[in-house]
Formats: structure tokens, sequence, C-alpha cells
């Protein structure tokens, strides 16, 4: 069924998190995110721009992005015959980088084809291996290693099955002896967000002995060659979050043996069409991958949800419940997580959630109808 895009709404929703999320670049207390409805025959896709308030995780923000969508992306997709929602992100593929901003526009076409398909998300992107998918969580960096050990503690009970602690110099070795030591035998793993060089190699190294699952991007947003040299002396696996961008990127890291596990986003690679192509490529090379989180609000997190039943999303996701972030999120129902850790996959068509319009209102900071 071709599909033409009559309309995009942009939305720009603005909400406080439940409590502060701390990695190596800042601190985010509120977030400002982008939302796009996508309009064909009066149904409605909608897709998440997964960028920070800020220029700091990788080049976009909130305002370049909403630029981007606005001046750039939606007059390329609006009026537009598509066989398939495979086909938009080659209507945006002329501008340089910008991925979040570009694949908040596809997931939106992905999530309205499935639903004129009348499908779940997750059948439309060939995915389905998983009815429930495995669930961690990430822990930002906290004021004081008590406070970190007692977020722990709340969230292994809560059955998360594994934790993610954000690492920079200063809050790095100290920090994960003493995690190790009040939790022997959880799944632990540290998240740099390149905080670190090739120069950091000795202390990256004194990781190691905590036998985390993997380190994740140590090095620099756009290192890869550094991160083959440094994974050549540790024996903790790297994971590549910021590193990896493209299948082509994914293509490099892994001939070059830069990573021994990859970390996908769906906004940093622009969408499915990208994410689906990663994810092939590294199943190919048995390379594990699992879905990261940007602090989504229910739509993004719906998405990764569909993502993460591909088969080769075999380590726990960051991907948690709505309750972690937002006292009230934009979906209903609110994103669970059962007491075993997991997320069950909606079987509704689209992303399986309906979005609370009434709340989409209360919080959304402007709005703009492009034609
Ligand atoms: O590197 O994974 C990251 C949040 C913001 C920016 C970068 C990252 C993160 C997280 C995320 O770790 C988490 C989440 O959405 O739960
Ligand atoms: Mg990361």
């Amino acid at each position: 069924m071709a599909i033409q895009i009559e309309r995009i709404v942009l939305r720009e929703i603005a909400m406080p998190l439940v409590h502060f999320f701390e990695t190596s670049f800042g601190r985010t207390t509120h977030r400002r995110i982008i939302l796009v409805e996508v309009v064909s025959q009066g149904v409605s896709g909608w897709g998440e721009v997964t960028c920070g308030e800020n220029p700091f995780y990788n080049e976009e923000w909130t305002d370049a992005a909403w630029m981007i969508v606005r001046n750039y992306v939606a007059p390329r997709v609006l009026n537009v015959s598509f066989e398939n929602a495979a086909e938009v992100a080659d209507r945006s593929a002329h501008i340089r980088g910008h991925l979040m901003a570009r694949g908040g526009v596809e997931a939106a076409v992905w999530d309205l084809e499935a639903r004129l398909n009348g499908v779940p998300l997750w059948e439309q992107i060939g995915g389905g291996w998983f009815k429930e998918i495995a669930c961690g969580v990430s822990i930002g960096i906290q004021d004081s290693v008590p406070q970190l050990l007692q977020t722990i503690e709340k969230e292994v009970a809560a059955g998360y099955q594994r934790i993610k602690v954000k690492i920079k110099p200063g809050w790095d070795v100290d920090v994960v002896r003493e995690v190790r030591r009040a939790f022997p035998s959880i799944r632990l793993m540290a998240d740099a967000n390149s905080a670190y060089t090739l120069a950091d190699a000795d202390r990256l190294r004194e990781l190691d002995e905590f036998h985390l699952m993997m380190i994740e991007q140590p090095l620099a947003h756009d290192e890869i060659v550094d991160h083959a040299a440094l994974q050549a002396q540790l024996e903790t696996p790297i994971c590549l979050d910021e590193c990896i961008r493209t299948v082509h990127h994914a293509e490099q890291a892994i001939r070059l043996q830069a990573c021994g596990i990859i970390n996908i986003k769906l906004g940093r690679v622009g969408g499915f069409r990208e994410a689906l192509r990663i994810h092939d490529l590294a199943q190919a090379h048995s390379i594990p991958v699992w879905c990261g989180g940007m602090l989504e609000s229910g739509v993004g997190r719906a998405h990764n949800i569909a993502l993460s039943t591909l088969p080769n999303f075999v380590l726990p996701g960051d991907v948690s419940a709505s309750k972690r972030y937002w006292a009230r999120d934009i979906i209903s129902p609110p994103v669970e997580v059962s007491p075993r850790g997991t997320i069950s996959v909606p079987e509704a068509s689209g992303f399986g959630y309906e979005v609370d319009r009434d709340y989409l209102r209360h919080v959304t900071a402007r709005e703009e109808t492009l034609t």
C-alpha cells in the first residue's frame, strides 16, 4: 500500500524528570522533547526525536532538531508517494548528520505504515522474536556512593536484569569497586559517554577485575580506531554507542575489533531502516546488540520495545518503566516492567499504546502543522 503524508504536526513537549539524570557530559532535570505526528487518510503515526536539550551527547539538540525537521526533512517527505516506510530515509539522505531529527520522522512513518496495515509495529519491522523483552536500567552519576548503592538496591529489587552505572574520571574505579562489593553477582556494566582517551588505558584496565558485562563508549564519540587499540588491552568487552551512526561504522568497528557488543539507538542511527541494517550485520558477525535509551517519552519508549523484539537483541536494554522517568507519561497505559524485569510486547497495531491527547496538550510548549 503506497503511503502519502498529508500533514506533519510537530510538537515540543516539556516534562520534568522524576529524578535528575547525570552523565559525564552533564545533568538533565527537565526534558524538551520533539514529537512528530505524521497523518495520512486520517490515521496518525508517531515518532520521537531523541536528541538532548544541549549538543553534548552528539551534535543535535532540541532547537536545532526542530529547524531541521521543519525546514529540511518535512518538505521532502510531505505529499510524496512512498512504497513503504523503508524509503523515507533516502528522502533526507542529502542532509549531513542530524540523524535523530531525521530518524524521528522516519520512525513516525513506520508507525503509520503499521497502523495503516493494522499490524503491530514489531511485525512491520520484521521483529516479534520475543513476546517480552529483557530490561536493564541506566543509573546516572549520583551525589554520593551511598546514594548510588541505594538506587541500585531499589532497581534490583524491582527486578531489573542488568544495572548500568555512568562513569567519568573521578567517578569510576573506586565507585565500581563499591558497587561490586555490595552486589557481588549482579549483571553490571559501566558507560563513560566518551569521557576518556587512550592515555587512560591503565585506569580503564583496572575495571577488568570487576567482571563487568561491558564498558560502553569509553573514548571519543567519533573514534573507532582508538577503541580498537583499547579493546586489545582490555578483557572487558567494549560496547560502542556514540561511534555507531551507520551500518558502515558498525562494519568498520567489527572489522577492527573495536567492540564486542553494539548498543543500537533508533534515533542515533536515523531510524528503523539503518537500525535493521546494523542489527543484521552484527548478527552475521555474532556481535550481540541491545537497545539503548535517550530518556524518551512513551512514544520513543514504545518504538524501542518494538525494535527490541528483533532476534539479535539478546542482552537487556536500557528500556525501562515509564515511572522511572515520568510522574505521568504521554502514552496510556504507561510502560510497565514485571517483577522478572521484562516488558510484555503490546499486540495492538502501530507502537501498541494510546497517545494521551489530553495530557499531550497539557505538556505541549509549541506546536506547528506542516502541509
Ligand atoms: O549513553 O546511553 C547513553 C541517556 C542520555 C544520553 C545518553 C545515554 C543515556 C542513557 C540512558 O544511558 C537511558 C535511558 O533512557 O534509560
Ligand atoms: Mg551510552
